[in-house]
């Protein structure tokens, strides 16, 4: 079965980057949580990017806040899809030096960049990503789609 790994810079992205782990887990997808630092631990960002996609990890989902290099790096090295989540964090500005750190890479290594904080998004995509070529994967993300369709039906049934 396909894993998802769930990275991010610091202890401290975790509260956001706990969407994508619970979307996932939800989702039944196994799930690989650590903590690697483009600037406090270069050499594990090398390791791991070099060796994911030979641990049975299809997907990486990279969280990082203000001067957010990890998501970028980590595509730079593993031939695996990357999703960066930019991270509102104690070090960012306003946001939007997390967003175009992680958005404006240079052609031939792209992050599939979601929303500010958008972590549960990301969770998704990455559960898209392996549903495109896993039946029961598929099925849950169709299964999922038909319950936001519900919720709506159902709030707009209680105005
Ligand atoms: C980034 O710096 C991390 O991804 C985090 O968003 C931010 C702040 O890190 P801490 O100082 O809280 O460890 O590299």
């Amino acid at each position: 079965m396909s894993k998802v790994a769930v990275i991010m810079g610091s202890k401290s992205d975790l509260p956001v980057m706990q969407d994508a782990i619970d979307i996932l887990k939800e989702f039944h997808i196994d799930v690989e949580v650590d903590i690697v630092s483009a600037h406090r631990t270069p050499e594990k960002l090398f390791d791991f990017s070099k060796t994911a996609h030979t641990r049975g990890i299809s997907v990486i989902i990279a969280g990082a806040g203000g001067a957010a290099h990890l998501p970028g790096m980590v595509a730079s090295l593993s031939p695996l899809p990357v999703i960066g989540v930019p991270v509102k964090s104690s070090n960012s500005i306003d946001g939007w030096d997390s967003v175009l750190s992680i958005l404006q890479m240079p052609g031939g290594v792209p992050v599939a960049t979601v929303a500010l904080n958008g972590a549960k998004n990301a969770g998704i995509l990455a559960a898209q990503i392996i549903g495109s070529s896993n039946e029961k994967v598929l099925t849950t993300i169709l299964n999922y789609k038909e319950s936001l369709k519900a919720k709506v039906i159902e709030s707009s049934k209680n105005l």
